[in-house]
């Protein structure tokens, strides 16, 4: 492990750096050759799909892409390390919780079904018919079927994800929160009501004929580092790439390509973006209201395209016109000069995509600053043509996929009525709990069974310790996991974890060996078969326990569960029926490649109820600072993570290593509070109920606007009030935390 220490990184994103980082991760798990082979079938079209991000893959039956993460994320799942019965023989959970996450993440793969024991504080072996006896009982003892939540991280498959919410829809309830409530959902209701679909229109063809790309609050080089592949190309063509991020981000500013022989061998590079701005957190639906004043001033708006597709345009023109540019400049830290020269390149651009990632999603006016950002789309026409449209960067491997499966606690009625006439069963229609809802109801004692198909929703999810009780008051919580988490630790009065197989290996079922299905971020969806034996025999594949699960808690339910979990097909079969877009899914799969989802923009159809697209006006509202939290605070990914999992304590391209428990902070800042770089200090947000607080944070100089930090989650998730969310999207505001920092007491540890 290496010391702490803070020290500028001059190279460009990629390059040898990032090569010797994937090998280590392969050293570390101890696969360097079997991890190496499973690597060169990582999205490939008979490998299996990456597990790290949802950027769509390039020639799926060609090239190897690179991606030194994409290694992590496999590595991570691949590793020769086990965490057996012995290792909970050996520590009582109350040992475990003592440890850090990178600690329980190192322990490696789960084995087998535990139980927790409270007489002991252990977890024991238990069979998984045990395990699913249990876990029937537990829900066939609930006064509704309302008191259960079942959670979705966004891994599991398209053919898990059906047969999961068929089940729970089935056993009676909605509750079918996922991470994408803590993610993307302001995407998704920001679109949906604009131009009648939740996902990003634009393909990666899209990407070669763009004349600008706008990348708005989002972190490629370390979160989706094949993007840059695509920025590269587009920038080294003449693409203008605009950046709107407080923080320079390398893999934004310059990339040396691990696959390209003169990068590597005569260390040339590629400059990403031609214009980088530093707004301040928060202030992307001023500037973005500047731009559109401009494009409105200067009229250079697309006529033809408004007057055919677009209705709202006058109510959209009197609201930026009455925005004035002092407020603009004011709240969003951009001059108006700069924001003239954004607009000069989208007004010059005849094809431009903007993207976009969580610097938007996770603040209060998310939903409103993402329909900005589609207006200014739709005044130019750059929607349904080539080389132009929204494109939302999602995060998961296949939580678009898991959402078009109807992992979704609202569910339109349609959706419900077609899955009741396939699957025979009459759907409830009453909406289900978000994340955030789930948390309250499971604290108010209301939801009493929590089960978790993936993910770490104790250390996801914000007001770490309001959500820790909550989950301690359930009778009963359940993980379906590949690796220890903070989630088995912080768990109900009964709890079990249930192991299950990674993406990488084989699926064996009675009729033989099986693949699933994913889709991308840009809606293609295709086949994954892993290649390696299973981490243990114990484990069961994600569809099979759902199965389980309802053969044990339906005992007169008609659906054929077992049959559908002998050959996945059959699932796909009954998806082709449910979902418009999957006709003759399993022979359309099997092409190379996969296919590609319809999205009626694409032909300029809008299927919202005007049938029209939506303009949308968004006054701007004055910021009212508090001065007791002068700052703002932003929690953010380092190179070293995948979300709550932790890889190691490094964040190499801004400069850190070996810590986590960092805040980046403006020099000024600094010394306007006496302190300096490398002191330790607390961190405290406040809210309507009171002051939350984290300790021993090390500042961190940095190239940050003035009072704007950041620091690391889920370190950091312990200061995010549960009820502060995105307006109509519910998504926690993880970007926009106010603050205060205080000197730590004497003798605290950095960590
Ligand atoms: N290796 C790796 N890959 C991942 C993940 C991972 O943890 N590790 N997570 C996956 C998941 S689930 C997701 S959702 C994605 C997340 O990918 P990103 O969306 O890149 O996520 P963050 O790391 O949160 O980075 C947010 C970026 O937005 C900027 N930002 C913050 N606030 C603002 C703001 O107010 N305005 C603007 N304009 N910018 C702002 C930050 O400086 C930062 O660059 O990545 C996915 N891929
Ligand atoms: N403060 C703050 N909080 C955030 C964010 C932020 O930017 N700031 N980002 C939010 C975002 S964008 C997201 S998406 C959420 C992520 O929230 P989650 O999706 O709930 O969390 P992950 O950390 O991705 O989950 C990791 C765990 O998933 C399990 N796992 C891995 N692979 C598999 C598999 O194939 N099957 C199963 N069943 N389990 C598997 C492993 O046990 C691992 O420990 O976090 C959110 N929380
Ligand atoms: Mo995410």
């Amino acid at each position: 492990m290496s010391e702490p220490e803070i020290k500028r990184y001059d190279k460009p994103a990629g390059g040898w750096d990032s090569l010797k980082r994937s090998y280590q991760a392969l050293r570390e798990e101890g696969i360097v050759g079997a991890g190496a082979r499973a690597m060169l079938r990582t999205n490939q079209d008979h490998g299996f799909d990456c597990p790290g991000c949802a950027w769509p893959d390039r020639n799926p039956n060609s090239t190897f892409e690179f991606c030194e993460n994409g290694v992590k994320a496999v590595a991570a799942e691949a590793t020769a390390k086990r965490v057996t019965r012995d290792f909970f023989a050996q520590h009582t959970v109350a040992e475990l919780a003592a440890h850090d996450d990178l600690w329980l993440e190192a322990q490696g793969r789960l084995t087998e079904p535990m139980r927790y024991d409270v007489a002991t504080d252990h977890y024991v072996p238990e069979s998984w018919d045990e395990a699913f006896a249990t876990i029937a009982r537990h829900l066939q003892a609930l006064a509704s079927p309302d008191q259960a939540v079942f959670y979705t991280s966004g891994r599991t498959s398209n053919e898990a994800a059906f047969l999961y919410q068929w089940f729970v829809r089935e056993f009676g309830t909605n509750n079918l929160p996922d991470c994408s409530n803590l993610c993307h959902e302001a995407s998704g209701v920001a679109l949906t009501e604009q131009i009648g679909s939740g996902k990003g229109s634009v393909t990666l063809e899209d990407f070669e004929q763009a004349e600008a790309i706008f990348v708005f609050g989002q972190n490629p080089g370390t979160n989706h580092p094949r993007m840059l592949g695509e920025l590269r190309a587009a920038a080294k063509r003449g693409c203008r790439i605009v950046v709107f991020n407080p923080l320079r981000e390398r893999g934004l500013e310059r990339f040396a390509h691990p696959q390209s022989p003169s990068d590597m061998l005569l260390g040339t590079q590629t400059e990403i973006a031609s214009r980088y701005f530093q707004p301040r957190i928060g202030g992307d639906l001023d500037l973005l209201t500047g731009l559109a004043k401009i494009v409105l001033e200067r009229d250079a708006v697309d006529r033809d395209f408004i007057a055919q597709h677009c209705i709202g345009f006058d109510a959209l023109r009197d609201t930026v016109f009455a925005a004035n540019w002092a407020d603009i400049e004011a709240d969003s830290g951009l001059s108006r000069a700069d924001i003239d020269d954004a607009a000069r390149i989208y007004i010059d651009s005849a094809a431009t995509i903007f993207c976009w990632g969580m610097g938007i999603t996770q603040h209060r006016r998310s939903v409103a600053t993402i329909q900005m950002l589609m207006n200014l789309l739709l005044l130019r026409g750059n929607v349904g043509k080539p080389g132009a449209g929204p494109c939302p960067v999602r995060g998961h491997s296949n939580v678009q996929g898991d959402r078009t499966m109807g992992i979704y606690e609202k569910p339109s009625e349609a959706f419900l009525d077609r899955l009741g006439a396939e699957c025979g069963f009459a759907p409830p229609r009453a909406h289900g709990f978000d994340v955030v809802a789930a948390i309250e109801a499971m604290h108010r004692g209301e939801a009493r069974v929590f089960f978790a198909m993936g993910g770490n929703f104790a250390a996801a999810t914000p007001d770490t310790h309001h959500t820790a009780e909550a989950l301690r008051r359930c009778d009963l919580t359940v993980q379906v996991s590949t690796k220890l988490n903070r989630s088995h630790l912080v768990h109900g009065r009964e709890a079990l974890i249930l192991p299950c197989l990674g993406r990488s290996e084989f699926d064996e079922q009675a009729e033989g060996r099986q693949a699933v299905t994913v889709e991308d971020s840009m809606s293609m969806v295709h086949l994954s078969a892993g290649i390696r034996a299973p981490a243990s025999e114990h484990l069961r594949s994600e569809p099979a326990i759902v199965a389980g699960l309802a053969l044990a808690t339906l005992p007169r339910s008609k659906t054929p569960w077992r049959e559908l979990v002998a050959n996945y097909d059959r699932i796909r079969d009954r998806i082709a029926r449910v979902l418009p877009g999957f006709e003759d899914f399993n022979a359309r799969v099997r092409h190379p490649g996969g296919f590609h989802l319809p999205h009626p923009a694409r032909e300029r159809r809008f299927p919202t109820v005007a049938q029209r697209a939506l303009l949308i006006a968004h006054p701007l509202r004055d910021g009212v600072p508090d001065p007791a939290a002068p700052f703002r605070l932003m929690t953010v990914r380092s190179h070293d993570q995948y979300n709550t999992t932790v890889y190691g304590l490094d964040d190499r391209y801004r400069g850190v290593r070996g810590l986590r428990r960092v805040v980046f902070i403006h020099r000024e800042d600094l010394a306007m509070l006496g302190l300096r770089a490398g002191d330790l200090v607390d961190l405290h947000s406040r809210w309507h109920d009171g002051e939350r607080s984290v300790s021993g944070f090390t500042l961190v100089e940095y190239d940050i606007p003035r009072g704007n930090l950041a620091s690391y989650f889920p370190e950091t998730n312990p200061l995010v009030p549960l009820d502060s969310v995105a307006e109509r999207a519910g998504t926690p505001t993880s970007k926009a935390i106010a603050v205060r920092l205080t000197p730590s007491a004497p003798g605290t540890m950095a960590s």
